[in-house]
């Protein structure tokens, strides 16, 4: 048990107040040493890290963890393996080996499981769970999660007040198994799943063993937290498919296990709609909104902003654009497609290979539609928030068609901050489609005739629809900030403790 702890226990808190920890691969903080024997601390972006900034000021906040650069690796060894206070969270990093990480990240979360859960295979060839996989399975993706575990355990283990855990997503599968013998019943273990959780098909690609190891100790949670009612009620039938011994008894978001019911529950993750509103009146954001404004001129834009994802649908995406020019002539040299991308995973071949197809089809379609003064495609390939929120500012269609998505954030934040009254056509595989898509153009992500007209249908669109659909859209998102999001998972923990 930490110094920092004990004395934060004495003096701040009652028995009743809660102990929460977040346990997320990524960190909150990155650590660069300034030096002078000190460190320079810089905060990450993400709905998590906003969502606690107001939840740090009523509750003891724990995060943990893992160190990702030399920088938080020499942070951590200062610390000594104790937990420290960084910007009013007490933070511990743990620093895997790292083969052992290697293994867990690049072998198995972000191929493997990331793969099964957007369904994204090309099942005569991949996946191919060889030696190395298994060696992967075992001495990467078990012992990360394990030593999560155990420095959760030896972070909370000398409290005795009240303790609630947020393990975050794909990468800490494992960690509820691993917590449980450690910590008893008495605490609440709530992981929230960012992405989709596909029903039983999609998981037989899994060999038995991971599979149930993950089921298994999923189920050593109280309660898991889903993007949708979807996720959540995929994961019920998931374990009632694979596992003996467990029901659900007609119920679509519980399952009953060793006498104990674990709920599957929906938490729709949202924007910080207060920090959004902030930056698209910074300055550098006003100055790429006006650089955007002379770039489209008169034509009307068609948006998307992705990271370089095969499951967000790029390619697909721009098959459709190719044919709104093909099918509806009228929109040549009236549209401006844009589309920013964000770099991602480029060590990894396959994402290298569907950024060429990008570049690819993009070239195909200005070789084959551009004239002296329109190019129909542009491809901005880099990192720049400001610049994706100016651009959302200003489209007429902002296309969202991914193949899978926990959510799809830019929906939301887009819907928000957009000033052209512009239409959505959202794919009906993204989270966001269950609360946006009465109000978007929904489409089918395989289907690119049908999202080429969707296009057409959302430029066409008469002006009292689009702007009535608009306000609808804005209003859905401010109405559900992240906080919501967050104190929804805590609300429904703290009340599982009470009834204890
Ligand atoms: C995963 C799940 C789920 C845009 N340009 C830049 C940049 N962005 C922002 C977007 C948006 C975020 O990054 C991307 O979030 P998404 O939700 O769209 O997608 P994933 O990255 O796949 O997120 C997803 C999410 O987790 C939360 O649970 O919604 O389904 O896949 O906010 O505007 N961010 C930075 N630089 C940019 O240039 N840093």
């Amino acid at each position: 048990m930490a110094e920092g702890m004990l004395k934060a226990d004495r003096d701040n808190m009652t028995t009743q107040n809660p102990l929460i920890v977040i346990a997320s691969n990524r960190g909150a903080h990155t650590f660069e040493p300034d030096g002078e024997n000190g460190f320079t601390v810089r905060r990450g972006a993400g709905g998590l890290v906003t969502a606690l900034g107001g939840l740090a000021e009523r509750h003891e906040v724990m995060w943990v963890a893992a160190a990702l650069s030399e920088g938080d690796r020499a942070w951590a060894a200062r610390q000594g393996g104790q937990p420290s206070e960084v910007e009013g969270v007490l933070l511990r990093l743990i620093t895997p080996d790292l083969d052992a990480y290697h293994s867990y990240y690049n072998v198995i979360a972000n191929p493997l499981l990331w793969f099964i859960q957007h369904q994204l295979w090309d099942l005569p060839r991949t996946p191919s769970i060889d030696r190395q996989v298994w060696d992967a399975w075992e001495q990467g993706y078990v012992a990360v999660n394990r030593q999560f575990a155990e420095a959760i355990a030896s972070v909370v283990s000398g409290t005795d007040r009240p303790v609630i855990i947020f393990p975050q997503d794909y990468h800490l599968y494992m960690v509820p198994g691993f917590l449980r013998p450690l910590l008893g019943p008495r605490v609440q273990i709530q992981p929230f799943v960012h992405i989709p959780w596909p029903g039983p098909d999609a998981w037989r690609m899994l060999p038995a063993q991971m599979r149930d190891a993950i089921l298994t100790s999923m189920l050593q949670s109280d309660r898991i937290g889903f993007q949708t009612k979807k996720d959540a009620f995929n994961f019920v039938q998931t374990c009632r498919f694979y596992l003996d011994d467990v029901h659900s008894r007609g119920s679509r978001d519980s399952v009953e296990v060793d006498q104990r019911v674990v709920q599957a529950s929906a938490y729709p993750i949202s924007v910080d709609v207060e920090q959004l509103r902030t930056l698209v009146d910074e300055h550098e954001t006003r100055l790429l909104k006006s650089q955007l404004i002379t770039f489209i001129g008169d034509r009307r834009l068609i948006l998307r902003v992705d990271r370089i994802e095969p499951s967000k649908n790029i390619l697909r995406g721009l098959q459709a654009y190719r044919a709104l020019l093909e099918q509806h002539p009228e929109h040549r040299d009236r549209v401006q497609m844009l589309a920013l991308l964000v770099p991602s995973r480029m060590e990894v071949l396959e994402y290298q290979d569907y950024l060429r197809e990008i570049m690819a089809e993009a070239g195909m379609i200005n070789a084959q539609f551009s004239d002296a003064f329109w190019e129909p495609v542009r491809i901005v390939v880099g990192e720049n928030y400001p610049r994706a929120i100016a651009a959302m500012q200003l489209y007429d269609v902002l296309l969202v068609n991914p193949i899978a998505d926990g959510m799809n954030l830019v929906a939301k934040e887009g819907v928000l901050v957009n000033e052209h009254d512009g239409a959505l056509v959202l794919s009906e595989h993204a989270g966001a489609y269950y609360e946006l898509g009465d109000q978007s153009i929904s489409v089918s992500p395989f289907d690119v005739y049908g999202t080429a007209e969707a296009m057409h249908r959302a430029l066409i669109m008469p002006r009292s629809e689009r702007e009535a659909r608009a306000a609808a859209l804005r209003e859905r998102v401010q109405g559900a900030d992240v906080r919501r999001w967050f104190y929804a998972q805590v609300a429904d923990a703290l009340a599982a403790l009470e009834s204890h």
